[in-house]
């Protein structure tokens, strides 16, 4: 029992650690209910009576250090961490955190948005997935158009009442005329889903800003001002825009818009493929059997619509030549963006 009783001492006299965990864990191992100091007193009722009074104190020393040692640690341990603490420059900067940037997709969308919002339009949102009603029908899509057939647009469940991807944010419009009261002005933007073949051209997926204005006497006139206006807005206060004739089932007239070129200005470069002209959207005026259908009153009411790609759009102001830059989520192409937070 003497030499352990030593042994034990000199272990204590030498307990280094400064952890808290580990300073618990030498208190359980020598002071614990099956701690080596408390097995020493079980073993010392077995000690031989002219023995007891020696090997007595010094157990009782024993177990006294021990205590005093982990006090001693336990305090220590307290100190340091209140020193840390104290020592702490809480004025330094703190790490630095890699933030994400916004989508050049979301980047344009939201600046279209933000243009037409300043211009007074509400924010409108729908279901990508639709019934063929506010997809084709209410919109004029006569029953034999190469959209309805399945080449061009992905189906969800054939039947009699067909569910599909929508393939363009028009339906949105519909919706809105069906419940909205009058007068609506709003823009649309969505993703929208069309079956073609993936090229650096075209994608199966894509997005929409459509727009839509319908009011008592609204004119062509209104809309090629604020088309003008959102080009302006949207490529600078030179830009031009110029149309051309073109056709929708939704819209009668119908239009191309295209842009002065803000690259060269009108001269001609290879973005603009030499014509000094970009094409950015799609307009035109309600045709009448599509305010009919949704309930409002041709006679006594008009608008105007257009639709653009966003991808399109972002394409022109990056000049980005190929789509699918857009869809790969490659991280060495989207840090391109990180300053346009
Ligand atoms: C309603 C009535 C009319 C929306 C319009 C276009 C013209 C158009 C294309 C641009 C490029 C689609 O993304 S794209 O392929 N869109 O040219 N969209 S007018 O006309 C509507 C919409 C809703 C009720």
């Amino acid at each position: 029992m003497k030499e352990k009783i030593e042994a034990l001492m000199a272990e204590i006299n030498d307990l280094k650690c400064k952890k808290e965990q580990e300073i618990e864990e030498a208190r359980v191992r020598l002071l614990g209910k099956k701690g080596e100091i408390t097995r020493l007193f079980e073993e010392f009722r077995t000690v031989a009576p002219e023995l007891k009074k020696e090997f007595g104190q010094k157990l009782n020393i024993l177990k006294n250090a021990a205590a005093a040692k982990i006090e001693e640690l336990k305090n220590a341990a307290e100190e340091s961490a209140d020193s840390k603490e104290a020592s702490f420059d809480y004025t330094m900067p703190g790490d630095p955190m890699p933030l994400g940037s916004r989508h050049p997709v979301s980047i344009v969308r939201e600046e279209i948005v933000d243009i037409f919002r300043k211009f007074g339009y509400d924010v409108a949102e729908g279901p990508e997935i639709e019934d063929d009603w506010h997809v084709f029908e209410a919109l004029n899509f006569p029953p034999e158009h190469p959209a309805r057939e399945m080449q061009d647009t992905f189906f969800v469940s054939e039947s009699d009442n067909p569910v599909l991807l929508r393939t363009h944010t028009s339906s949105v419009q519909v919706r809105a005329m069906e419940k909205m009261p009058l007068p609506i002005r709003i823009v649309c933007p969505g993703r929208v889903f069309r079956n073609e073949a993936i090229s650096a051209r075209a994608h199966c997926i894509f997005h929409q800003v459509e727009g839509l204005y319908i009011d008592e006497n609204v004119t062509f006139a209104d809309m090629k001002q604020a088309i003008l206006l959102f080009a302006r807005e949207m490529f600078g206060p030179q830009t031009q825009i110029r149309m051309r004739p073109s056709y929708f089932p939704f819209t009668e007239p119908s239009a191309e818009i295209d842009v002065s070129c803000n690259i060269c200005h009108g001269k001609g470069c290879n973005i603009c493929k030499g014509t000094g002209w970009l094409e950015i959207m799609g307009c035109g005026m309600v045709d009448p059997n599509v305010l009919e259908a949704s309930g409002i009153d041709s006679k006594k009411y008009s608008g105007f619509a257009f639709g653009m790609g966003v991808e399109r759009i972002a394409m022109l102001k990056w000049q980005v030549k190929d789509l699918r830059n857009y869809f790969e989520n490659d991280l060495r192409f989207l840090k391109e963006f990180e300053t346009s937070i």
